[in-house]
């Protein structure tokens, strides 16, 4: 009798009718002999990957997509639940029947003369209770190989399935990559994706944000638990101690530049356990634990160097047996090097993401601004030695934040754990490259979730509201803003490694060593504790960068009561207090 695996590989056979079905086991051989196919296969008239420099990025293959396939497309993502209140205004809807027959129309023998790659993998450390199996069904061997380095994939994931019939099913097409033939439909009552006509990163690598985020966030709320587009570090202060830490900025808004962050402070060290999402649990401690699903990094290139993020620029010249990718950023032909804006000084011979020699007069990027890279944690020299441990690190500390020019502070602190869930609640964000549409327009994106939260966004904030309340150890929440400008449009924060000053006033208000003074909408450092020992920052910059002004949070108020009314009563009455103390409190 063939097991519940074996049937949905023969099921996906039937219905997608590839000319040949390769399981994935997870070898090394095999991520040669992919690399190697790959190497010779094209998809729509480009080439799948090409081979990079050996000695400057060892076993590196470049990737470039149809322009019409760069970022996630929102507009054409469902959550596909039984209601579409339970789906909420949050999240695109149609009933899940009529999905399932647009989805089979597109999907119907769609991989005749392909290869149908089966990627069985597990989200988590294979021996955690935390960890959920997986399989996903693709014709593309760039996904096949992404999704090797981004999960735990292969034999160790068909042994964890077994004989169980419990594991998350995806089924993945590049179909003939058109935008009007694209959809990415799920279907939370199944753990099931179908996505089809693309091929980028959270469209089609579906342990991603499809998995990890939207399903598992439905999940989360029926069983107890978070599924969270969060990082994962360790930072150990000059005692020697660790405090573990979570963060969430929506897409493109510096999780990875913080999660491998090399300190400017002495005596600082960040370990690096997740650079995108976390699960959280609550253990039989009552604290809070986080454990990261994924095994790699698909990080925005751009902005990425040995100034900014050092411990990455390392870890994609690392070399193991997964192969490292780099999609749509631009090549310098000297050397045959990726190279994106910010890497260093523009090279005079580069070809751009879209294979043309690369105009300066266009006045555009020669790498796409979400360019990615995609590679193994475990090249990560900051890697925490317990990435693996199967129960997660408990932790002391959340970080939410946003891209914003104005009104948000620096960092401010929460009163307390319903204080911080209404700060989450309300942030808003200036939208990025990471998705199609318009950049730049700030839009409310609670929690850094609203394009990844499974269900309606009421109904979550009052799931988080409820973990507090089975939380014996409340962490602490804090909310930062890197992203201020000054009147010339220029940041007045230096950013990146210097956001190590803002952590170390956040432990120090853990272990109780640092005074904070109220403002409008929390706790604010006291004068004189944030330490800039060495930077050159006037007293009234860093005055500015922590100022609440009521008139901007006025304004923001306003956004904040637009946002809430779209979710009418599911909103939960604390969070409505929280607001209107908030708008007396700017009046
Ligand atoms: P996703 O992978 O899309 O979820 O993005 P992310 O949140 O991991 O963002 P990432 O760390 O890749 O940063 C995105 C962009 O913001 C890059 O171009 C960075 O260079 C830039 N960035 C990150 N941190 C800072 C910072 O502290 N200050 C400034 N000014 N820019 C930053
Ligand atoms: C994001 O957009 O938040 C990402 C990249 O991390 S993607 O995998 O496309 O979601
Ligand atoms: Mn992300």
């Amino acid at each position: 009798m063939a097991n519940p695996f074996e049937l949905f590989v023969k099921e996906m056979q039937d219905f997608l009718q590839p000319d040949k079905v390769y399981i994935m086991d997870g070898s090394e051989e095999e991520a040669k002999e992919l690399a190697q196919q790959a190497q010779k296969e094209t998809l729509d008239g480009r080439t799948v990957l090409t081979k990079l420099n050996e000695r400057e990025y060892p076993n590196s293959y470049f990737h470039r997509s149809n322009p019409n396939d760069v970022a996630r497309t929102e507009h054409l993502t469902f959550v596909c639940a039984p209601t579409k209140e339970e789906a909420g205004p949050n999240n695109n809807w149609i009933p899940p029947d009529e999905a399932k027959a647009k989805m089979n129309a597109f999907m119907k023998g769609c991989m005749k003369g392909r290869t149908m790659y089966v990627i069985p993998f597990v989200m988590g450390g294979v021996k955690s209770k935390y960890a959920k199996n997986c399989v996903e069904v693709t014709d593309s061997v760039y996904v096949a190989l992404s999704m090797r380095i981004m999960s735990k994939a292969g034999k160790q994931a068909v042994e964890r399935i077994g004989n169980s019939s419990d594991f998350f099913r995806g089924i993945h097409s590049v179909g003939d990559i058109n935008p009007e033939r694209r959809f990415i439909m799920h279907f939370p009552q199944e753990n099931l994706v179908m996505s089809f006509g693309s091929g980028y990163g959270g469209n089609a690598l579906l342990g991603k944000k499809c998995y990890s985020l939207r399903i598992a966030s439905y999940l989360g709320r029926q069983e107890g638990w978070l599924a969270e587009h969060m990082i994962i570090i360790g930072v150990q202060s000059p005692d020697g101690k660790i405090t573990y830490f979570l963060a969430a900025f929506p897409s493109a808004c510096g999780k990875t530049n913080l999660a491998l962050l090399q300190p400017v402070l002495p005596g600082y060290k960040v370990f690096t356990l997740g650079d995108d999402i976390a699960w959280l649990n609550i253990a039989e401690d009552g604290q809070l634990y986080a454990i990261n699903p994924e095994a790699g990094f698909f990080g925005v290139a751009p902005g990425t160097s040995l100034k900014t993020n050092p411990v990455m620029i390392e870890t994609l010249k690392n070399n193991n047996f997964f192969p490292t990718l780099f999609t749509n950023t631009a090549i310098d032909n000297s050397n045959n090097s990726p190279w994106w804006e910010g890497l260093s000084d523009k090279p005079s011979d580069l070809t751009d993401w879209q294979g043309q020699k690369y105009d300066e007069k266009s006045g555009k990027g020669a790498a796409h601004p979400n360019s990615r890279f995609t590679v193994s944690i475990y090249n990560c020299p900051s890697l925490s030695p317990e990435y693996d441990n199967p129960n997660g690190v408990p932790i002391s500390g959340i970080i939410f934040g946003g891209r914003r020019a104005g009104t948000i502070p620096l960092v401010y602190e929460a009163k307390n754990w319903d204080a911080g869930v209404f700060a989450a609640s309300i942030i808003g964000s200036e939208t990025t490259a990471a998705a199609g549409g318009t950049q730049g327009i700030v839009r409310r994106d609670p929690m850094a979730m609203l394009p990844f939260c499974g269900y309606n966004m009421g109904d979550y904030f009052k799931h988080w509201l409820d973990m507090g309340k089975n939380l014996k150890k409340q962490p602490k929440i804090f909310m930062v803003n890197w992203f201020r400008k000054d009147e010339n449009g220029k940041f007045m924060w230096p950013g990146f490694r210097d956001n190590s000053r803002i952590i170390k006033w956040m432990i120090d208000r853990i272990e109780n060593k640092a005074n904070a003074v109220e403002t409008a909408v929390g706790l604010s450092p006291e004068k004189g504790a944030i330490d800039v020992s060495g930077l050159e920052i006037s007293e009234e910059t860093v005055d500015k960068l922590l100022n609440v002004n009521k008139e901007d949070w006025k304004k923001e108020t306003v956004m904040i009561e637009e946002f809430y009314a779209k979710f009418g009563d599911k909103i939960p009455p604390q969070l409505k207090n929280h607001l209107a103390v908030l708008k007396k409190a700017v009046s």
